[in-house]
């Protein structure tokens, strides 16, 4: 049985969200973020050294990191769904967001997350990852241009990759900026896997 090992208001949701639109069979181990600190705990540790979450076990073996998870499920569980065909060229734009989200687009959102506990000192890198911020997120919101999902205008595991991306920009910055992005986020929250998701794994609301 797949289990999600995951950690509340975390990356995880997105895994726990792919199995409920491909409806494949798992368990959830289920981790508080240790108060005060919002690290995990040090139990996610026994999964996999890195002790973070996302992280899943699938007959006794873990896989960590989202994109590879993504991919694990896609390829193992996913019988053909939510990926374009492997040699087809919306294949390799599919593989491309797989690794931008945590690649790329992340980077600029968690550091300007760190950089908030910075003094007027730092104002100069603070400058720079708003830049760096606003580079992505442009691209994002052009890429999404008049279609309804990123990879050939059809939902696919790109899209659930991609979605914390969209969902951390609300909190980092003024996401109406970019108001393909901001549709694409309200379209696939609707999505009765996404609603799903947070039934079986709890409330979900990003923070720090
Ligand atoms: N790039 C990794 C990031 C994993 C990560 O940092 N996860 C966060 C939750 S969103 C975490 O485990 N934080 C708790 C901690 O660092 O102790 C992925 O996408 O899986």
């Amino acid at each position: 049985m797949l289990v999600v090992h995951h950690l509340s208001h975390s990356r995880s949701q997105r895994i726990l969200w792919l199995l409920e639109e491909l409806d494949v069979p798992y368990e959830i181990s289920f981790y508080e973020r240790e108060a005060g600190s919002h690290l995990a705990p040090e139990a996610l540790k026994s999964v996999h050294p890195l002790g973070k979450s996302p992280v899943i076990t699938d007959d006794g073996r873990a896989v960590a990191e989202s994109g590879a998870i993504v991919d694990y499920i896609i390829r193992r569980h996913g019988a053909g769904r939510l990926a374009p065909l492997p040699d087809s060229w919306l294949y390799d734009q599919y593989m491309q967001w797989l690794h931008y989200a945590e690649g790329s687009a992340a980077l600029p959102l968690i550091m300007k997350g760190l950089a908030s506990y910075l003094g007027e000192e730092w104002r100069p890198l603070k400058q720079r990852i708003d830049i760096e911020l606003d580079t992505h997120l442009s691209y994002i919101e052009r890429s999404l241009g008049e279609r309804d999902y990123l990879v050939g205008n059809t939902f696919s595991a790109a899209d659930v990759q991609m979605s914390f991306i969209g969902e951390l920009a609300a909190l980092r910055t003024d996401r109406s900026r970019y108001p393909n992005l901001e549709a694409w986020v309200g379209r696939f929250q609707c999505r009765p896997g996404y609603q799903a998701a947070i039934r079986r794994g709890g409330p979900y609301a990003l923070g720090g």
